[in-house]
């Protein structure tokens, strides 16, 4: 496999990839690692994963420049990434001992009813380019912890670091034989899925999650899928500050240069402080440096995958075709490299597909609303389900728009943000089953209940 960086369309590595022959035997030893595995506590397990993170903090800025190599991503914010990315291990070290131990329920007369979390065995973690640390460390470093060992299949938009956390994850004590990583496209994926896995663990799009759930189905293995969204924002009209809302809704926007599953797709907002919003958005949009995503003034780079970029043009034509405005960008810029101008398009409408289909790149569409009842249409208006945000200094006014949301997270006065003490989970379209907080722990066990009766 061929790995190209997308700013300069180098080829930078290439791997030898892995058949379905290799798949099998790693497959095996897997099957074999995962008892010795599950027989340490859940202390000695965290004991390992603790070491990875340090190791990784330690080799950071080596890691950042392999991330940013591969997929694109502004070297600023994939330091970020894997900053951030250690509040896992943090909330691990906090949670996982206490939440895997046995609980003891009943213990009255000669009865005794408790429940044990048992790990799944060996899990599938196919895994997504957009946000590596993030994205993989919900799935393998929780299912690790609880016992479990995993097959880690990277995109193939991210394969180094894929196999960077092959290598520490070995160097901070776990067994070969407990975490693999697998290099492939969609073929190998494929073939994992005819694999017997105890569990399979997707980050990527509706279409592949889908099928995924579909070709495992009769396996009735825990199956968790985490896609994409149209996360709608709205700003109201009693917001404190217009400008600085402009502000925060633009980087919710185009952070990692829009390719966040939870980044914020489109924005409603109220009539009365319209312009004022759209002038202060487009001003700060025209603040970005854009270019070298190795610099660490960049903050736009190129896009990840080619392919989006047609993708892209496409929502900006469609919209323009329909009578948005094009405020900036939207440009293929000339020469190397995967880059679109960051573009803004004004006085949209949902016939407009920029309105509706997931966009996941520097694009935005902003629409005129003239209530809150229309705001809360127009946002439930997706298939989706991932995020759904407010701006607007009431909160009984955000309260009452978010509860309504049929997603799996609502954010008053923010956006585009994961914590790992709440669960990470999607809706509809936007996937199955949740990730990170205490259940995305309990997500990589089975509970096993015991009725004990002592003799009298
Ligand atoms: O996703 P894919 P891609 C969305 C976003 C993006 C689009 C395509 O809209 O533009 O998806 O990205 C593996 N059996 N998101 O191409 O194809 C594949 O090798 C088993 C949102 O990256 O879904 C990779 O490891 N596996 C998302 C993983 O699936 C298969 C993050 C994802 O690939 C397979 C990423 C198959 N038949 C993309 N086909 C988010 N939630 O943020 C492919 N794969």
């Amino acid at each position: 496999m061929k790995i190209c960086n997308p700013a300069t369309e180098a080829i930078i590595a290439e791997y030898q990839e892995d058949t379905a022959e290799t798949l099998s035997g790693k497959f095996s030893a897997l099957k074999a690692g995962q008892k010795a595995w599950a027989l340490r506590t859940p202390g000695e397990r965290l004991e390992c994963i603790r070491k990875f993170g340090d190791l990784v903090r330690t080799n950071k800025n080596e890691l950042a420049a392999v991330l940013t190599a591969e997929t694109g991503k502004p070297i600023q914010q994939s330091l970020n990434e894997i900053n951030g990315a250690h509040n896992r291990i943090e909330h691990l070290s906090e949670y996982a001992v206490r939440v895997l131990a046995d609980e003891v329920m009943t213990d009255t007369g000669n009865t005794h009813e408790k429940i044990t979390y048992e790990p799944l065995g060996v899990i599938a973690n196919i895994s997504a380019w957009n946000f590596p640390y993030n994205v993989g460390y919900n799935v393998f470093l929780y299912a690790l912890v609880a016992g479990n060992a995993v097959m880690y299949k990277p995109s193939e938009y991210a394969a180094m670091t894929g196999k960077q956390f092959e290598k520490y994850m070995h160097l901070s004590g776990v067994p070969r034989d407990v975490f693999q990583c697998v290099i492939g496209d969609g073929k190998l994926g494929q073939s994992m899925l005819e694999l017997n896995f105890d569990g399979y663990f997707f980050t990527g799009s509706y279409k592949t999650g889908v099928h995924i759930a579909e070709t495992v189905a009769r396996k009735l293995v825990p199956l968790q899928l985490e896609l994409g969204g149209k996360d709608p924002l709205y700003i109201a009209d009693d917001v404190a500050d217009v400008k600085q809302a402009a502000i925060h809704a633009a980087e919710g926007a185009f952070y990692n240069n829009g390719q966040s599953c939870c980044a914020v797709e489109r924005i409603y907002v109220a009539e009365s402080i319209y312009n004022e919003f759209v002038e202060a958005f487009v001003q700060e949009v025209g603040t970005y440096t854009m270019g070298d995503p190795a610099s660490p003034d960049t903050f736009i780079g190129p896009v990840t995958r080619e392919a989006q970029l047609e993708v892209l043009a496409k929502q900006v034509e469609d919209a323009v075709h329909k009578g948005a405005t094009l405020r900036t960008g939207g440009e293929r810029v000339p020469g190397k490299g995967y880059y679109i101008e960051p573009a803004v398009l004004i006085n949209c409408n949902h016939e407009m597909d920029i309105m509706k289909e997931e966009s996941f790149g520097p694009v935005i569409g902003i629409q005129k609303v003239s209530s809150d009842e229309e705001a809360v249409r127009l946002m439930q208006d997706t298939g989706y389900g991932l995020t759904a945000a407010v701006f607007c200094a009431d909160e009984q006014r955000a309260k009452a728009i978010l509860d309504v949301m049929d997603t799996g997270t609502v954010y008053w006065n923010c956006c585009d943000r994961v914590s790992p003490y709440v669960p990470w989970s999607g809706r509809r379209n936007s996937g199955l089953g949740a990730t990170l907080s205490v259940q995305g722990i309990r997500a990589f066990t089975r509970p096993k209940a015991y009725h004990w009766r002592k003799p009298s």
